[in-house]
């Protein structure tokens, strides 16, 4: 293998590293993974915050098959195929109340500058064309496409591609460890930070804001929490000025959080959300915007024989996808995975927090079927700590997930007691041998 692995430029990963001791997965089903030797690896991280019913499920596997040989392409612009429509009904179905127009993508990616583009657009087709700035949180990981990085505020990211999105802001970001250490749950400290939109307000003025883009629970960087009524106030801010708010819900999106979308679960609804990943659990690349019936109806006043919105992709709404997207939404229908979560999370919260007191474990936060643990950094090694502890858990036939020093935990939610346990027992002894 090691010869045949030059070509292939990794995303996202060390690849010199790598290709010196590569990690291969070869088979999957259920919460498991497989490598090539058929070693059996826990899959703590539904792949990447994706494969929520569990890997290689019947229904979505027999259904892919079906529509590759039934249909394989039909062209999305001026065309339509019916599993495409009926897709965008069973999402709408499960989408906060008022959010029922769903607009297809490939990838979060995709659905971020989409829902961007789609917020800037609003405000023209209704005559405030001065609403074009766009804001985002310190923090925020919002994909990788250029709105997305622009609204982003990971550095690593930002750094080596110039100048970005112009007319781009950034509020404070909400993770404090001073005061919410170890909660169980959303914290109790810091609904105030909410308030820093003020001051970008009182600096840009209001009529130059098109939207602003928050993760309700941030994953990639580090599982943050909102903080108690953190939301609210953002969606009261937004509403007293007239901006769109656009919840990213690339992972919080189909049951993470124990109901189908977080809005729902922190019962805040914003104009717009973007989500993909679960949307076919993980199994054909597909995203999505959701927006409110007040956005699409903005766009429908011209000529009806005109193009309203000037955008989409040659595979928005993709066969493939929207049959793996709805045998997906039946299996998640058919076993209660969209609220399992409300179920699970007491027996993960007890599980994940038994690691409070392991020697550099500085916080354990979790809120639904995720939750992040945050190690103290080896001096002038920052990530190193944590990155050991992945490539331990590996070797131990556990997959878990780590940005910087900070441990993602977000298994399938079809995860029984006996493999949180285990994920936890794994971590507990891993963490030991990096003290
Ligand atoms: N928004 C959010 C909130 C995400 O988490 C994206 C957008 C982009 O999605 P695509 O499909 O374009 O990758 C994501 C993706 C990690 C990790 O560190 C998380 C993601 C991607 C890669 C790694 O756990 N989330």
């Amino acid at each position: 293998m090691a010869e045949r692995m030059d070509a292939y430029w990794m995303p996202f990963t060390a690849n010199r590293q790598f290709k010196k001791a590569p990690r291969l997965l070869a088979r999957s089903e259920g919460m498991y993974f497989w490598t090539p030797e058929g070693r059996q690896i826990l899959d703590g991280v539904a792949g990447l915050w994706c494969v929520n019913a569990g890997h290689a499920r019947p229904k979505i596997v027999q259904a892919i098959a079906k529509q590759a040989a039934e249909l394989d392409y039909a062209p999305p612009f001026q065309m339509g195929h019916p599993k495409a429509f009926e897709l965008a009904e069973e999402v709408a179905r499960i989408a906060p109340t008022g959010m029922n127009k769903v607009f297809f993508t490939n990838s979060g990616s995709e659905s971020v500058d989409t829902a961007l583009k789609m917020a800037i657009a609003y405000h023209r087709v209704r005559g405030e064309a001065s609403r074009t700035r766009l804001i985002g949180r310190e923090r925020g990981y919002h994909g990788v496409n250029f709105g997305g990085i622009s609204v982003g505020g990971m550095v690593a990211n930002r750094k080596m591609f110039g100048t970005l999105l112009a007319g781009v802001d950034h509020i404070r970001h909400t993770h404090d460890l001073s005061r919410n250490a170890f909660s169980v749950g959303v914290p109790e400290h810091g609904a105030e930070l909410a308030d820093d939109l003020e001051r970008l307000v009182a600096l840009h003025d209001a009529s130059t804001i098109a939207a602003v883009i928050v993760e309700p629970i941030a994953g990639s960087t580090g599982v943050l929490l909102p903080p108690k009524g953190y939301l609210e106030r953002l969606r009261a801010i937004c509403d007293k000025h007239g901006i769109l708010l656009i919840f990213d819900e690339v992972i919080t999106g189909f049951g993470r959080t124990g109901q189908p979308f977080a809005a729902q679960t922190f019962n805040v609804t914003p104009d717009l959300i973007t989500c993909a990943k679960g949307i076919t659990n993980g199994a054909v690349p597909m995203g999505a915007v959701i927006c409110q019936q007040k956005i699409y109806d903005a766009f429908m006043q011209g000529p009806e024989h005109l193009i309203e919105f000037f955008h989409g992709y040659t595979y928005s709404a993709h066969p493939l996808a929207c049959a793996a997207g709805l045998a997906t939404l039946e299996t998640y229908a058919d076993e209660g995975l969209l609220t399992r979560a409300q179920q699970m999370q007491g027996t993960f919260a007890d599980a994940v927090h038994s690691l409070k007191g392991l020697p550099n474990v500085i916080d354990v936060r979790n809120h639904g079927l995720v939750a992040g643990i945050e190690l103290a950094p080896i001096a002038g090694e920052p990530t190193k700590r944590a990155f050991n502890v992945f490539l331990d858990c590996w070797d131990k036939g556990l997959l878990i997930r780590t940005t910087g020093d900070i441990i993602a935990l977000s298994p399938p939610l079809i995860i029984e007691k006996s493999h949180i346990e285990r994920i936890v027992e794994t971590l507990t002894a891993s963490i030991k041998r990096q003290a």
